[in-house]
């Protein structure tokens, strides 16, 4: 039987080919999908959504718009990110959109979508989890129906990747966003699988990933990732601010493969205020998380670009 995920996403690069990737798995039926406008502009995050479910899903599928709102935003040099993917000729080459916007705000969307999934969902969260804390204030019953929660989101190193005046550089993104709705769904029962920055770090965008793309580019699929990772900045010489991993993109693999990585139980918090907002934190008596802190890099490399060839 088919794994049932929801999908939440910000619309970054890596997120967008996130869905793309999801779309290619055998083994997992795609029951919702919803963009927050985190990491991209909504518009034209959720056109390129609709696009690539229009050009490499069976349809069936609506895209829900988010309008939950972060405490701290996102640069805009990457927000931009999902008008050049939504911009690609290989999703304009019909002329016209096919799947739908849903006609309910994301949270909600998340909720109907649960309920109404006979088996349980698990939860893949690719941005920050403002709608799931929503949807679990509004329906604190879906949380039986949930399998698990999937998140990239977090580290228990010293440096994350927030480097912004008055933080301390303690916490990874998706968690900065919006730390209070991190640790809402920390106050829930729901099971978290936490792809940090340990594992992610792992998996930096290099030229030589990116020649592999260009070599096998006789694929359809394989020539998308191409494309769409051609419009950020891959690790050359030493990892700067704007430097790309292939964050979200392990953390799909991982619900599609999970002996690409290795896993740890680890009690924490999340800080939720002052220069370590967004910091998640080891502490003896805080809520169990399992951690993704290893990953075989080649296996993942082989593993999704297998995948983006089925196209
Ligand atoms: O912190 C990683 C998260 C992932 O969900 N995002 C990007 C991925 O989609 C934020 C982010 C951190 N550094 C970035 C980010 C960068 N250099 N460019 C774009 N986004
Ligand atoms: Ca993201």
């Amino acid at each position: 039987m088919k794994k049932k995920i929801y999908f939440n996403h910000d619309g970054g690069v890596d997120d967008l080919i996130s869905l793309f990737l999801l779309l290619q798995m055998d083994s997992v039926e795609l029951t919702g999908v919803s963009v927050i406008p985190a990491d991209c502009y909504l518009e034209p995050a959720v056109f390129a959504s609709r696009k690539i479910i229009d050009r490499f899903g069976n349809g069936g599928l609506d895209v829900a718009e988010s309008n939950s709102r972060g405490k701290n935003p996102f640069p805009k040099d990457w927000r931009m990110h999902a008008f050049y993917v939504d911009a690609l000729p290989i999703l304009n080459e019909s002329g016209n959109i096919v799947t739908p916007v849903a006609g309910k705000p994301a949270h909600l969307h998340l909720i109907d979508t649960v309920r109404a999934t006979e088996e349980k969902t698990t939860l893949l969260f690719t941005g920050p989890l403002t709608d799931l804390a929503r949807a679990l204030d509004e329906a604190p019953d879906i949380e039986e129906k949930i399998e698990k929660l999937v998140w990239m989101g977090g580290t228990f190193r010293e440096a994350g990747n927030v480097h912004e005046p008055e933080h301390d550089g303690t916490a990874e993104w998706n968690v900065f966003w919006d730390p209070e709705a991190a640790a809402r769904v920390w106050e829930s029962n729901i099971e978290i699988d936490l792809v940090a920055l340990e594992s992610t770090n792992q998996v930096p965008l290099t030229l030589d990933v990116r020649e592999r793309w260009a070599a096998e580019r006789k694929y359809l699929g394989v020539d998308f990732l191409g494309q769409c990772y051609a419009m950020v900045p891959p690790l050359v010489h030493f990892s700067t601010n704007s430097t790309y991993y292939l964050w979200d993109v392990l953390t799909t693999a991982y619900v599609g493969n999970r002996d690409l990585v290795k896993v740890q139980t680890i009690n924490s918090i999340v800080h939720t205020e002052g220069p370590s907002q967004g910091r998640t934190e080891e502490i003896a008596d805080g809520r169990p998380v399992n951690v993704v802190y290893d990953v075989n890099r080649d296996a993942f490399f082989d593993y999704m670009t297998g995948l983006a060839k089925k196209a």
